[in-house]
């Protein structure tokens, strides 16, 4: 009886094993590839619509994945890469800036890659970092097994350029973004066994305006029909080097679709493609106000293209807002993987927005780092959700928060002051923090008190 009841355990311990082993082939996790641009405006690909231009492979997201009307991004560069980072707004994780220390995302919040290497992928990031230098804010310490690229906000020179490999100085060979690239589709070949999260973050058409001959002869004389809706104040030689050089990305982006293929690694695999603000330059951007700098459309609104193929129906174009600080929540639901922080985030999920089911109120807050309130603050769309997000708890938001509250107020009829009209800002000092938070208090109460009374105003 004893071997009888042995032997049938054995067989239950296999059978549970090959069920286990079954089920973890089943539920291989989907690589990711995530490709952001530098500078790319909206209207630097001819899939929106500039004939200025070819982007056949940027384009081929869009016909073989969705392609997003409205996905915004910061003004500048750090900020976008922290959301990114993080799911959340980038005050929150006190990046205020582009240089100086505000562009280092602050240690207790965990990364986008934090969260994939905790799940078991390979992670690589090559490209512009942008999120602090130095250890401890260097990619390799959050959460980047392989890093190659810059850290820092700009490079000086694009053809054979100093770079950081591992933390480690190493000579660039060639063009940058064909450099980067190339380390990139390494790492994809050395990692296609298991999941990679293979993070391509393009230093271009970011300044300086430097791209291969190759790319750039197409433009060098060209008439250029698609021109900024201002055009005495387009710089023509700067848009035929920001043209060539969004070729020259789009040529690299080819390239590691094509890997992709070789490797038969696509239908695995999802893509994305984004920029982090809006072009460097006037030049053609669908006749959107402002450019780089501005919270206005043209400074915010990026590309936004994403493919996973089977899985996200070809041809989806999806009309609803969505932004950068989207992207964790929505990579993290699609691997089926937990999140590595447990902070709160600002995104959702736009998984149902990919699988074509609607979601509801979405918004979008923007505001220029280091700047003052007032014209610069834009709340667009969902604004009825931004002041239940901050009278929950966000406590970042200094200067926004009265501006939003006094907003509100107006909103639902009422007319009440909980800031002074004189003084703010600049607070400053131990004095400015006891202001501050005695201010805060109150326009926290009125929102709440807001939501409360008025919740078809603010649900
Ligand atoms: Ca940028």
């Amino acid at each position: 009886m004893k071997s009888k009841l042995a032997f049938f355990c054995i067989l239950l311990a296999t059978g549970v094993c090959s069920e286990a082993a079954t089920a973890t082939a089943s539920v291989r996790r989907p690589n990711i590839v995530v490709i952001l641009a530098d500078d790319q405006g909206w209207g630097d690909l001819s899939v929106n619509g500039n004939s200025n231009l070819s982007t056949p492979n940027i384009d081929s997201l869009a016909r073989t994945g969705a392609i997003f009307d409205r996905f915004y991004v910061c003004p500048v560069c750090s900020p976008t890469r922290a959301e990114f980072f993080t799911g959340r707004y980038h005050p929150r994780g006190g990046v205020r800036g582009v240089s100086t220390g505000g562009e280092r995302l602050d240690l207790d919040e965990r990364t986008i890659g934090d969260t994939f290497k905790a799940a078991g992928y390979a992670t690589g990031a090559f490209g512009k970092w942008h999120n602090g230098t130095q250890w401890p804010y260097h990619p390799n310490a959050r959460g980047f097994d392989e890093y190659y690229g810059f850290t820092s906000g700009h490079w000086g020179s694009y053809f054979d350029p100093p770079m950081d490999h591992n933390g480690k100085p190493a000579k660039g060979k060639g063009y940058i973004t064909d450099d980067l690239t190339d380390h990139a589709i390494q790492f994809i070949e050395k990692s296609k066994d298991r999941p990679f999260f293979c993070y391509v973050p393009y230093n271009t058409p970011h300044s300086p305006m430097q791209v291969p001959d190759r790319f750039y002869q197409k433009f060098a004389k060209a008439d250029l029909k698609k021109r900024s809706h201002d055009a005495g104040q387009e710089d023509l030689d700067f848009t035929r080097a920001a043209l060539a050089m969004c070729e020259n990305i789009d040529w690299n982006v080819g390239r590691i679709l094509q890997r992709l293929d070789e490797l038969k690694l696509a239908d695995h695999t999802i893509v994305i493609y984004f920029s982090d603000n809006g072009p460097n330059s006037w030049r053609w951007n669908g006749g959107m106000k402002g450019r780089k700098g501005s919270t206005d459309e043209g400074g915010v609104r990026s590309p936004f293209l994403i493919r996973w193929p089977g899985r996200i129906p070809a041809g989806t174009r999806v009309p609803q807002i969505a932004g950068a600080i989207d992207l964790l929540p929505t990579l993290a639901d699609l691997a089926g993987i937990s999140m590595a922080s447990q902070k709160p985030l600002d995104g959702i999920s736009l998984t149902p927005l990919l699988l074509g089911k609607p979601i509801p109120g979405k918004d979008a807050f923007r505001r220029v780092p280091d700047s003052s309130p007032g014209p610069e603050t834009k709340v667009r769309d969902g604004v009825k959700s931004v002041p239940t997000q901050i009278a929950e708890g966000a406590s970042h938001f200094f200067h926004e928060l009265p501006v939003v509250a006094a907003r509100a107020a107006r909103r639902t009829g009422r007319r009440e002051h909980v800031a002074p009209r004189r003084g703010w800002p600049p607070l400053r000092g131990v004095f400015a923090e006891e202001r501050l938070g005695e201010i805060h208090a109150r326009c926290r109460k009125l929102l709440r008190s807001l939501i409360q009374s008025a919740p078809g105003h603010l649900a």
